[in-house]
């Protein structure tokens, strides 16, 4: 079986957008594969966070990933600072990576241009991203076309670690969904729905209550012309609002657009539909939020699986790297 590995930061709450174009994938994974789901903690505070937010997001994020169907017998599902190689790993990353390959990450150019006090840990986030998926033995790593340069340097490092050491670390491979698979923003329907949008009109949370999802998706902007039609280029509010509509019901967005005369129809569908898909998530999420206890129990499960694995591979690679033995 494949060995797959995922992360997913705890910053921000869930979205539509994050449920229907990666975690819901994930949770189909699960079952055919040999799954390992990181909250990747760490990541996160590669940027400053306010006070005993990382704590709560973790948690949160955590009782998510488990609310939308990730079941902790069926996956691995852990908090990456509680398996301590990944830090470990991460060094080895950096002494194989170049100032220079780093310097070209196009997210780093991105964020940094965004903050006041830059750290380095921002520049060396993705040694630290490769670390995770090479302790796993991964295989292939579902992730959004954003990431794509994250995992081609994951498998550069990997292929440079082994042709100096020696074989150590499976070369991994992206997986990213189709085009299509991305959720469009409902007020500004040709940028993605994105947490760090601040569009709280165009984002539907999955913890909205259904009011508030129906309110959203009823609002959403549309174009003056009146005919429901598949044409993402020419009609991308419309485009999305049947891209959600078939996503939440598994039907082909364009055959779904035959069925519509009126947007006014397609919105309250929608909405419906939504708010259906995510009625039982809310539930089990409400439930779990209810007992922490449990999900930390869970999540120690998982952290002790995890580590098992995390620790063969360290053996292996400091041994190869010829550090002497303790
Ligand atoms: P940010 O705004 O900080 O980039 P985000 O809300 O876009 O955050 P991430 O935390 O970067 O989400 O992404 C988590 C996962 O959700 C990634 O695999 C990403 O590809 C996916 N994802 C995020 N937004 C969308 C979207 N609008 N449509 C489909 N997939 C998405
Ligand atoms: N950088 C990713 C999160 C992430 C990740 C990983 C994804 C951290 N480590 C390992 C895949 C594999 C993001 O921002 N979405």
């Amino acid at each position: 079986m494949k060995r797959v590995f995922s992360g997913i930061q705890p910053t921000g709450d869930q979205h539509l957008g994050n449920y229907l174009g990666a975690t819901r994938n994930w949770v189909e994974m699960q079952h055919h594969t040999e799954a390992v789901f990181c909250v990747v903690d760490l990541h996160a505070i590669t940027i400053p966070q306010a006070s005993g937010a990382v704590r709560d997001g973790s948690l949160r994020l955590s009782q998510m990933l488990m609310a939308v169907g990730l079941d902790p017998e069926q996956c691995i599902i852990f908090v990456q600072s509680h398996v301590r190689e990944h830090t470990e790993c991460a060094w080895l990353m950096e002494c194989n990576v170049s100032f220079g390959e780093l310097s070209r990450m196009t997210q780093f150019k991105d964020k940094s241009g965004r903050q006041e006090f830059i750290s380095s840990g921002l520049f060396t986030y993705p040694a630290l991203q490769a670390a995770d998926i090479v302790l796993y033995d991964t295989d292939q790593v579902p992730v959004g076309a954003d990431q794509r340069q994250h995992i081609e340097i994951a498998r550069d490092i990997a292929e440079r670690f082994n042709s100096r050491y020696g074989p150590t670390f499976t070369v991994p491979e992206a997986i990213v969904p189709k085009a299509g698979a991305r959720v469009m923003d409902l007020q500004r329907p040709t940028d993605k729905m994105s947490k760090s949008l601040d569009s709280p009109k165009g984002t539907v949370n999955l913890l909205d209550e259904p009011k508030l999802i129906a309110k959203k998706i009823k609002s959403a902007v549309t174009d003056n012309d009146g005919a429901v039609r598949f044409d993402v280029a020419e009609k991308p509010g419309v485009s999305n609002l049947l891209s959600i509509l078939g996503a939440s019901t598994n039907r082909d967005p364009a055959a779904l657009a035959d069925e519509y005369t009126q947007y006014g129809s397609l919105k309250v569908d929608t909405a419906d539909a939504v708010v259906a898909l995510l009625e039982p998530i809310q539930a089990r999420y409400r439930e779990l939020e209810g007992d922490p206890a449990e999900t930390a129990r869970l999540l120690a499960l998982g952290a002790n699986k995890a580590r098992t694995i995390a620790a063969a591979t360290m053996d292996r690679a400091r041994t190869n790297v010829g550090l002497l033995q303790a």
